[in-house]
């Protein structure tokens, strides 16, 4: 079944507000936004009013979501991960913003999730603040950089062993490719013919979007605590002075290695266009958003990264960029089972930009080493 919502917005409004009061949110329920971010989660800001205590009326929002159960199978050990790691960022940085996710109570043990059949629903801290999805700002770029070097930096000490692997092999390149072989193989919508151009090319580049995972399974790089999903819009900015307040979506936090999160990261903010543009032909590495976020992130980072990693940071763009081309294109030959599309071909149109954009980036690999190399040399 694809990733598609049919709920009636009625049914949805009753819905939210049963979840609000099994979270004992205080107040009167009277609206909600979808929020459209994301593609796999169902989120929702839902706002409450109250008396403020002086006969004035007080509105207070929260984030409402439904965790997609087809993509995280272990939604439990998914919310364990979430807690050791939001707690390890709390001492490490008191008073800074942070994520607080809300209990319930209903069987007298305070859990941050309610179980409803195969859905986890959760309650997360609304913060007034704006995301950015273009990256045309280069301060806001740096800013986003800084952001995710912190993260990383913030658990450097934390032992990655600690954490569940909540997907397993998510970032295993070499297994995503067998499974696009085995869509390919299978082709149960009939859609391999429209696609063979772009699955031709991405097998063709297979040994050199793989670079990480090989040298991850010949254990060449440490596990760390990686984010697994650093797209800019992930991180919460401060409308007014645009610095990054918090770094969101824990949902992938797994062990993992520091370049997923530099490469992934530079996949989505340093495209010229967004990731599922249909104008391929002006998609491509922006080198001057990549210097701007690879000296935000190295700016906390450096100092703590082997020279092994380092050197795997220039090549790692293009590594994620094929991954997830590769994903996109199998969900499209499966029939869209995982990610959330807005019209049939969506997957398709991803695919062909992810494409596009390792193409140009292959031209680059020197150039993006060579930032990275003197970024280092900067903060060492
Ligand atoms: C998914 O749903 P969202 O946007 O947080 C995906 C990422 C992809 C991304 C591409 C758990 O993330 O891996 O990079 O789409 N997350 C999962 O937009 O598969
Ligand atoms: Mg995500």
């Amino acid at each position: 079944m694809p990733n598609t919502q049919t709920t009636s917005p009625q049914e949805l409004a009753k819905k939210l507000q049963t979840i609000g009061a099994a979270f004992h949110l205080p107040g009167l329920f009277f609206s909600y936004e979808e929020v459209r971010a994301g593609n796999v989660n169902h989120t929702y800001k839902v706002n409450y009013i109250m008396d403020d205590g002086q006969g004035m009326a007080r509105i207070k929002s929260y984030i409402v979501q439904r965790l997609n159960s087809f993509a995280f199978r272990n939604p439990i050990q998914l919310m364990e991960n979430i807690d050791k790691v939001t707690e390890h960022i709390r001492r490490k940085r008191p008073g800074a913003m942070n994520l607080h996710y809300h209990h319930t109570d209903v069987t007298g043990e305070r859990k941050t999730f309610l179980m409803e059949g195969n859905d986890l629903w959760r309650i997360i801290n609304y913060v007034p603040s704006i995301t950015c999805d273009s990256c045309e700002d280069p301060q806001v770029v740096r800013n986003a950089g800084i952001a995710f070097g912190d993260f990383q930096k913030s658990l450097e000490d934390f032992q990655a062993t600690e954490l569940a692997e909540t997907i397993p092999d998510f970032h295993n390149t070499r297994k995503r490719y067998q499974q696009l072989r085995e869509a390919i193989q299978e082709n149960p919508c009939g859609r391999y013919a429209e696609v063979q151009p772009e699955a031709e090319y991405l097998l063709s580049v297979e040994s050199s979007a793989c670079r990480l995972t090989d040298l991850e399974k010949a254990r060449e790089l440490p596990l760390r605590v990686t984010h697994n999903d650093t797209k800019i819009n992930n991180v919460l900015f401060d409308p007014n002075t645009r610095q990054a307040l918090v770094v969101i979506d824990l949902d992938t936090v797994m062990p993992g290695l520091v370049a997923h999160d530099f490469g992934d990261a530079i996949r989505f903010a340093a495209n010229f266009t967004e990731e599922d543009s249909q104008d391929t032909a002006k998609t491509g590495l922006d080198l001057n958003t990549y210097w701007a976020f690879a000296d935000g992130f190295l700016s906390q980072t450096a100092t703590g990264l082997t020279d092994t990693e380092l050197n795997t940071l220039g090549h790692s763009p293009f590594c994620l960029a094929c991954e997830l081309a590769t994903r996109f294109l199998t969900d499209y030959l499966l029939g869209d089972p995982y990610f959330k599309i807005r019209y049939p071909e969506h997957n398709l149109v991803r695919a062909r930009c992810q494409i596009a954009l390792s193409r140009d980036m292959a031209v680059k690999l020197d150039a993006m080493q060579a930032i990275v190399d003197g970024c280092a040399k900067k903060y060492r």
